[in-house]
């Protein structure tokens, strides 16, 4: 396959202004997403090319050309505008991957207001704590997701507009509904654009910790110099590409890679909003003839599962280049996809929090399966002593991965969380909060997380987000949450309960209880077991000892139990 450069090149002098001078940012100007995803590439004489194909349920099938989104972000934008939201303000965006879900993503920052992309399978109470923390003025939505909506309107003051995009007219509008029809919209050729500068918020997307209620982290429209490169460079967008990306933009993978790196390239991307299934996928890149495509190991998994067999009846010859992220790729997958599609899956390493790639296999380089790879070049990323917090030189030892604080996407803030933001740097370096040992040749090599926080298929759960749930639920009497190994999705959700006095352990009530989180949280934060106990292990001091539960499940030694309350 054929490279335009290598990574060693791109190494050599590598300076964030080669992003500004192709972007034609210099500092100081102004510099809106929102523009540069849809006005700026039909300035660039791509106004009829297609930025979207969407496939939905029932075979659904949509396309927008730049110039279609840049209308549809206008008509958005001005629909917000006149509505009294102004820059600043939180609006949420809460809908399954519909076309009006993108280009509200463009209309939102288009006037300077800040996104708040959130998965639409959260429940009530996920939904609640998220558009509490951030005082959300205004929420788009569909009105399938409306009962979840209106059943926590009341607890949020802050919370004005609820924008309904498929709004019937059977059913009259309730409090603070109003309706805004992306097709019926009449179309606004010109509107003023947000003069967003270099650090104004764009995004702020929320994940979840170990401890306390989940985190919004918050991005700034100069981002774009990292995500625009990275998509370009590691994702080797090209202008006849056709780009899948599979990730939902409630995760930051479906916003920095989902819509800002490509359509800040100009580049054609497809939206399958169907679900998983391998028959769906490769009949996708088949029809729309998808020429790189990224994706996560879960799904990658998913697809070895399914057999090599259904692959046969797939033309799949049109695929360039793959990637894949968010949880550790194991060397299976990537000899996997070497020999099904000729080219291995390119495992990168980001997050929420750094807002575009960090540590990754770059196009070219010799991919050692398994290893993440290295850092993108303008990154500096090492693994540090977890005691001393100083840079580990010796190949192959176990540190904390961290990177110097001074690349363009880099989060901000905690929204309204000074201290927790704080804790992210020490001694000049910010702190992934995952562990990793890199080899003689620069290859970083994961090892896990170095908190509690669950990553079940890619996607990170807080224990004590669902510890408080289950607590809500009458028969639970105290609660913990650890990860448990699983095939599949790495990691799933497991649950140690007591139960208050009256209630019986049993299949039903395990059934009642999962179904009572799913709803609450999540299905991804559904526990997928749910172990009865007397009493929960704790130590003197009363802390619930999740370190010893976590051992049990992995089969590891539990370690120094010293503090364990025995009586
Ligand atoms: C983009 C994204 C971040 C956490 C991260 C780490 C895990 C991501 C990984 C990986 C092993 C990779 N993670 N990529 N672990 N190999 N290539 O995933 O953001 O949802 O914030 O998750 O995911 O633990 O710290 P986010």
């Amino acid at each position: 396959m054929q490279y335009l450069f290598t990574y060693e090149e791109r190494l050599k002098n590598f300076d964030w202004s080669l992003s500004e001078n192709e972007l034609e940012y210099k500092k100081g100007n102004i510099i809106n997403i929102g523009w540069y995803c849809s006005d700026r590439i039909c300035l660039k004489g791509k106004a009829d090319k297609i930025a979207l194909f969407y496939e939905g349920f029932g075979g659904i099938e949509k396309k927008y050309t730049f110039n279609d989104i840049r209308l549809a972000g206008n008509s958005i934008g001005t629909f917000l505008r006149n509505l009294g939201i102004k820059n600043d303000d939180r609006v949420c965006l809460f809908m399954d991957r519909i076309p009006e879900l993108y280009l509200s993503f463009l209309g939102v920052l288009k006037i300077g207001a800040i996104v708040q992309p959130l998965f639409s399978a959260f429940g009530d109470e996920s939904l609640f704590v998220r558009l509490e923390n951030a005082q959300t003025r205004a929420i788009i939505t569909q009105r399938k997701h409306l009962p979840k909506v209106r059943k926590i309107l009341d607890r949020l003051p802050y919370l004005e507009f609820i924008v309904i995009v498929d709004h019937n007219k059977i059913k009259p509008l309730e409090k603070k509904e109003v309706a805004f029809n992306m097709e019926e919209s009449i179309p606004v050729e010109n509107m003023e654009i947000f003069p967003a500068h270099a650090e104004s918020p764009s995004v702020l997307h929320y994940t979840s910790g170990t401890t306390g209620q989940p985190k919004g982290v918050k991005h700034v429209h100069y981002s774009l110099i990292s995500q625009y490169l990275t998509a370009k460079w590691v994702l080797d967008l090209r202008d006849d590409d056709i780009y899948w990306c599979t990730a939902d933009p409630g995760w930051v993978t479906g916003t920095s890679y989902g819509i800002i790196g490509p359509w800040s390239l100009g580049i054609t991307q497809c939206v399958l909003d169907t679900g998983f299934s391998a028959q769906a996928w490769y009949r996708f890149i088949e029809k729309y003839r998808i020429t790189m495509w990224y994706s996560a190991p879960t799904a990658i998994r998913s697809l070895m599962k399914a057999g090599d067999e259904i692959i046969k009846e797939h033309d799949l010859s049109s695929l360039r280049h793959l990637a894949s992220v968010g949880e550790p790729l194991n060397s299976e997958a990537v000899i996997w996809s070497e020999k099904i599609f000729g080219k291995p899956f390119l495992d990168t390493f980001w997050q929420t929090e750094t807002g575009s790639i960090m540590i990754t296999n770059f196009p070219g380089m010799k991919v050692k399966p398994g290893s993440m790879g290295k850092p993108f070049p303008g990154i500096t990323g090492v693994v540090l002593d977890p005691k001393t917090y100083q840079p580990i030189t010796e190949p192959g030892k176990i540190g904390l991965i961290a990177f110097k604080p001074d690349w363009p996407s880099i989060m901000r803030s905690y929204w309204n969380n000074k201290e927790k933001y704080e804790e992210k740097f020490v001694n000049g370096w910010y702190l992934s909060g995952d562990k990793a040992s890199i080899d003689n040749e620069g290859y970083f090599w994961f090892v896990g997380r170095d908190d509690d926080v669950i990553n079940t298929g890619g996607h990170l759960v807080s224990p004590f987000e669902v510890e408080s749930a289950l607590l809500e639920h009458p028969a639970v009497g105290e609660s913990a949450v650890v990860a448990k190994p699983d095939e599949l999705n790495m990691e799933v959700v497991k649950a140690f309960i007591t139960l208050k006095p009256g209630f019986t352990p049993g299949p039903d009530l395990e059934l009642e209880i999962m179904n009572f989180i799913r709803k609450k949280l999540s299905p991804l934060a559904m526990p997928q077991d749910i172990e009865y106990m007397e009493k929960l292990p704790k130590t003197r001091s009363g802390k619930i000892m999740r370190r010893l539960l976590h051992a049990k499940e992995w089969g590891e030694d539990i370690g120094d139990i010293s503090t364990l309350e025995n009586d």
